[in-house]
């Protein structure tokens, strides 16, 4: 084809993300809601990290002085050091909230549905700010639906407030504020444990360090153990900057994604593999020192899934979670050119992934871990098959 006539059959888009505004109705019913409540709670999603509405969402959340949880890749999108965080004592006000707005965060399985034990004994009320009508009340019920675009849905709380609005209760933010600061009293030691081989707490208090120098890096996370405590351990200070397996879970994202956002910021990245996660799409190494692109991918090498201590109890076989003992994945971004280290102590994980990201050069760092320091994650161990002979 030829190139003007190419050019001059674009559509130029004119609005991407039009604004949908919220009825006025449902807006004052949410505030009535919240403002009635004596433990509220604001769970953040990736959706209102997504609209990128940042300004009024900070606005909308300080003005109501309600603590807030922010879902995995909201994380950031208010500093996970801001005085309302309450990520480190998400148990108790999942359990103890009495009213509960979610911006941009569903009630999926990654909440529990908005039941069970999770959610505990206290009634609970909804409030739902969502883009999407069909998300409202499709697990449980939803008393306040406010449906529209979340710059919109939360420039109109903030209008509607007026100058009066009043705090939450101080009692309800005592006691978040008390369980918030035990539990990270409680982590700190494990953080900064320099102690070969390390574990996770030891490996990543390494990687909380940098990205709190580095609040600019693009954080890319995947694994089990390796998700799940890093999610609670490495704060996040910036919007949009943490990049994970999102609502399905899926293995074999982190390359892809750290490509795809080396490329599109220039910023450098730094992700953190577990070592089965690595493997599902490892390869892309090459892409990483084919493009030169600032990636630093970090293994949390625990010679396994879980734990890579697992026996075979049918045979001679390994165990199906049990990968080759030492594997050297440093080796392989060798092969092609980047750099390789392996690190065996905090310290030492901590010096190479400073250097990775000064020289902006492709390098994967193998971290030795325990292969006896992780869990089964999801805490539903219950539901494994059990052998019908143990059982007897
Ligand atoms: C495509 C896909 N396959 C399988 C799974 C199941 N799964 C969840 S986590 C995980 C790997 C966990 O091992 P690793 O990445 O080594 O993390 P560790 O707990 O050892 O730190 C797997 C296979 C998944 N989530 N997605
Ligand atoms: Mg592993």
């Amino acid at each position: 084809m030829d190139a003007a006539a190419g050019e001059k059959s674009l559509v130029k888009v004119i609005d991407a993300a039009p604004a949908q505004l919220p009825a006025p109705s449902a807006v004052k019913r949410a505030l009535d809601v919240l403002k009635n409540a004596k433990r509220p709670l604001i769970i953040l999603g990736k959706g209102a990290a997504y609209a990128q509405a940042d300004e009024a969402i900070k606005n909308f959340v300080e003005k109501s002085g309600v603590p807030f949880l922010p879902m995995s890749m909201a994380k950031g999108l208010l500093p996970d050091l801001h005085p309302q965080c309450a990520g480190a004592a998400r148990s108790t006000v999942l359990k103890e909230a009495d009213v509960v707005m979610l911006i941009g965060a569903r009630l999926n399985w990654l909440l529990s549905h908005g039941k069970g034990k999770t959610w505990g004994e206290a009634p609970k009320k909804f409030i739902q700010v969502d883009i999407e009508p069909k998300e409202m009340d499709s697990n449980v019920e939803i008393v306040a639906p406010v449906v529209g675009d979340i710059g919109s849905c939360v420039s109109a709380f903030l209008d509607a407030m007026g100058a009066s609005w009043s705090a939450a209760p101080s009692d309800w933010l005592a006691t978040v504020a008390k369980k918030r600061d035990d539990n990270v009293a409680k982590m700190a030691p494990k953080l900064m444990s320099n102690a070969s081989p390390m574990d996770y707490h030891g490996a990543l208090g390494a990687l909380r360090t940098i990205i709190t120098e580095r609040p600019d890096t693009i954080f890319v996370n995947e694994g089990a153990n390796t998700l799940d405590l890093a999610r609670g351990v490495v704060d996040m200070h910036k919007p949009r900057k943490r990049l994970d397996v999102g609502t399905w879970g899926v293995m074999g994202i982190g390359m892809g994604y750290s490509i795809a956002a080396a490329v599109e910021t220039g910023l450098p990245v730094l992700a953190v593999e577990g070592d089965s996660a690595f493997g599902f799409s490892g390869m892309e190494v090459e892409t990483i020192c084919r493009y030169n692109l600032p990636i630093c991918v970090v293994i949390f090498n625990n010679d396994g899934i879980y734990r890579g201590t697992d026996v075979n109890s049918a045979g001679e076989d390994p165990a199906t979670t049990v990968f080759v003992k030492g594997s050297r994945y440093d080796k392989m971004m060798e092969a092609f050119g980047g750099v390789g280290v392996n690190a065996t102590s905090p310290d030492e994980l901590k010096r190479a992934v400073n250097a990775a990201l000064d020289s902006g050069k492709p390098t994967l760092i193998n971290a030795v871990i325990d292969p006896a320091a992780g869990s089964e994650s999801g805490r539903i161990g219950n539901l494994n098959p059990q052998s019908v002979l143990k059982k007897k």
